[in-house]
């Protein structure tokens, strides 16, 4: 069975109804997520893009000469190309993703635009242990994971998967985008757009589901359902059905009721301070942040 099916399964059976918002992502639900970006309300990856951009000479010095540059989760390695623009001999450029096809198509329009860096895709889930390419000889690794996906993880998912990367790139650094705690009635809009692109990205779990492994379900009977919690620091995203609901997964029969939910995503906010302590406790030095000037989102450089 995929773990994919066995997940779901879980999910549908367990108390919480719980699953992992890594089943969004088909080729749809990474469209989606796409629109997602483009949108008024979704400050998030604008607002990094422009701190990326002002910064990018700082990121260079401190990368420094013949870095090897390490994208955990790389997509369409829109963010990299500003560092990459700017690094200074970069030795290579490894992006790591689990979608193998998608990363080799960004990698080749990549190398068109960089002809002569090294690229050296690794296509793996970059969550679990991976082999990476050997370190430069002559300059550091250098991470980055932006986005703030570290915020889909729940903190103690976030603090093994940082000491993991703190281990990877040990005598290097880490650059990392994070959302920060703001208003509430700011992030609410967030996650839910006026257009309804993220209540289809969350209804995408469903169909891709229906797609991947035949999952006999009705997602018209649900409702996307997106709220912070300002004492967790996360917005929760859950589908709710409208009437009861039945579904069916490899003969198997499960009802969903309202009053229940399937719980899809966590994104978890950070203050500046609370994101520094994490770090530190994975065994990163902080040392240097930098915020717009709403403080909507950050960027961290973390010494490993
Ligand atoms: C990928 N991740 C950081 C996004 C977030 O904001 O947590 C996923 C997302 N979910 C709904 N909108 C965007």
């Amino acid at each position: 069975m995929s773990s994919f099916a066995e997940d779901l399964h879980a999910a549908l059976a367990g108390p919480e109804h719980t699953i992992s918002p890594k089943y969004f992502y088909d080729a749809q639900g990474s469209t989606l997520f796409e629109q997602i970006c483009e949108l008024p309300e979704y400050y998030p990856t604008r607002t990094e893009l422009a701190l990326l951009r002002r910064h990018a000479g700082d990121f260079a010095d401190r990368m420094g000469p013949g870095a090897q540059l390490i994208e955990y989760g790389a997509g369409a390695l829109v963010k990299v190309r500003l560092l990459l623009e700017r690094a200074t001999r970069p030795h290579s450029f490894v992006p790591v993703d689990i979608s193998g096809p998608h990363l080799l198509a960004a990698c080749e329009a990549l190398q068109r635009e960089h002809p002569s860096l090294r690229i050296l895709p690794v296509v793996a889930d970059f969550t679990r242990p991976h082999v990476l390419p050997d370190a430069p000889p002559d300059g550091r690794r250098i991470g980055f994971f932006p986005g703030s996906s570290i915020g889909n993880f729940d903190p103690k998912e976030a603090l093994e998967f940082l000491r993991l990367l703190r281990e990877e790139l040990d005598g290097g650094a880490l650059l990392i985008g994070v959302d920060l705690i703001k208003d509430p009635a700011r992030l609410h809009a967030a996650y839910n757009d006026a257009q309804g692109v993220t209540a289809r990205f969350n209804l995408n779990l469903l169909r891709h589901a229906q797609r991947a492994l035949g999952l006999e379900c009705d997602p018209a009977g649900f409702d996307h359902y997106a709220f912070y919690d300002p004492r967790k620091h996360r917005i929760e995203m859950h589908l709710l059905p409208r009437g009861e609901q039945h579904l069916q997964l490899q003969g198997r029969r499960y009802t969903l009721v309202p009053g229940e939910s399937l719980h899809t995503e966590n994104s978890y906010k950070y203050s500046v301070e609370s994101f520094q302590a994490l770090a530190r406790e994975a065994g990163f030095r902080p040392s240097a942040h930098w915020t717009d000037e709403q403080r909507w989102f950050s960027l961290h450089w973390l010494e490993a």
